[in-house]
């Protein structure tokens, strides 16, 4: 960062606290991680200065040679992790890729049928205030009340009651495996389309550790930057041809210009990487953290959402053990440098800004090298933080405990 030092001291002054931030505070947000230095590269590239409007092969401005050299690779290289026959890796988030899936599947006013978000589901995925609320007329399904788990026979009575014309699958606060394949039938029987948003899991269906939606959904969008540990952006992913052409339509001209290129040559670097076997370790890992930090969170006396996790992510009722409000959690641990987000639960009684619990995620900590026992760890500096919010003796124990955390599995040196 060095001419950005000598060029403008605000942005770097805030650059450099960001960055201590990331490295001395422990990071639980589930969606968040740290790519390498060469995704952070890529990111940073010379390629932020081209326009390549259109795709490779068909762009709208001269000189896109080696712009098409770098999306060429990105989409081969998304193939091969997913195992898929095409994809567009110009979505500039998860959301507009969302929003190009639906476009290519259905029109305004269809009935879709998606996840409730209080119950783990994503704004995009039907909100009222999102497009997707906004565009279609949205039908919703949850968790189940005991299990807290999605029953998939209340789906399909739900499906076939309200005879949606796209079902979506996936979830942003959900932390068990999805079976998509009991969503395409589902869809099947009801003779509509599926879409799967694996945003969150992807990394793990990259490593083969979560069933890959792409064998059965119509359309599968992701984000790039969470478990798969890549820039901020997007992809879509399909089989069928017909819908790719009508994707990639949707997305330049429909609702995007210039694509990114920066961001989609860091996104071929980031898939290189999650071709590795040592990628597929470090979900592992990923999993085994989530499960430790699962089952000490509720030895300690938690309520764990769904009584464990399959996958990255562990959704945490707070309140009834230290009667704090998910909001207020999240701001008694940020202040003991642990960063969480406040999360609703299933049934939540408390509004979506105030929520009863938080969700944790091992995507971030694990890229840190953080073990199954540094969590056991992690999980006892939350017990203690939430058991004694003014106690300031614990709270700086607790601190000092966060730092030597932080210091045995350094970042970015
Ligand atoms: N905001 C993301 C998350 O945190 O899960 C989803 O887009």
């Amino acid at each position: 960062m060095q001419n950005i030092k000598k060029t403008d001291p605000d942005i770097y002054k805030a650059l450099s606290n960001e960055l201590n931030r990331q490295k001395d505070h422990l990071e639980l947000i589930a969606s968040e991680n740290f790519v390498s230095e060469a995704v952070l590269e890529a990111g940073g590239s010379i390629l932020t200065n081209k326009y390549a409007e259109g795709y490779p092969g068909k762009r709208y401005y001269g000189g896109c040679e080696f712009a098409d050299d770098v999306e060429r690779l990105a989409r081969e290289r998304a193939k091969e992790l997913f195992n898929v026959k095409y994809a567009n890796v110009q979505a500039h988030s998860g959301s507009t890729a969302n929003m190009a899936a639906y476009r290519a599947l259905v029109k305004n006013g269809d009935t879709v049928l998606g996840m409730s978000l209080d119950h783990g589901g994503h704004l995009t995925h039907g909100h009222p205030l999102n497009f997707s609320g906004i565009d279609y007329t949205v039908e919703s399904y949850g968790v189940e009340k005991d299990s807290e788990t999605i029953d998939y026979e209340a789906v399909r009575r739900k499906a076939l009651e309200v005879k949606p014309k796209l079902i979506i699958a996936g979830a942003s606060a959900y932390p068990r495996e999805i079976d998509f394949k009991k969503f395409r039938e589902i869809a099947d029987e009801v003779g509509s389309y599926l879409m799967v948003d694996m945003a969150h899991i992807a990394g793990l269906v990259a490593a083969g550790i979560h069933n890959n939606p792409c064998d059965v959904a119509d359309i599968v969008t992701s984000t790039t930057h969470k478990t798969l540990r890549g820039p901020r952006g997007g992809i879509i992913l399909t089989n069928d041809k017909d819908i790719y052409k009508r994707v990639n339509k949707i997305v330049f001209p429909g609702i995007q210009g210039g694509p990114l290129m920066h961001i989609i040559a860091a996104k071929a670097v980031a898939f290189h990487e999650a071709l590795s076997n040592d990628f597929k370790v470090y979900q592992a890992e990923v999993v085994a953290n989530a499960r430790a930090l699962s089952e000490e969170l509720s030895r300690l006396g938690f309520k764990v959402i769904s009584g464990g996790t399959d996958t990255h992510l562990v959704l945490v009722e707070v309140k009834s053990l230290s009667g704090l409000t998910g909001k207020d959690a999240e701001a008694l641990l940020e202040s003991v440098r642990i960063t969480s987000n406040k999360n609703t639960v299933p049934n939540d009684t408390e509004k979506p800004f105030v929520t009863s619990g938080v969700r944790l995620g091992t995507p971030a900590l694990t890229t840190r090298g953080f073990t199954p026992d540094d969590m056991r760890t992690v999980a006892k500096l939350i017990f203690d933080t939430l058991m004694n919010p003014s106690n300031a003796f614990v709270l700086d124990e607790v601190k000092k405990q966060v730092d030597a955390l932080t210091k045995a599995h350094p970042l970015y040196q």
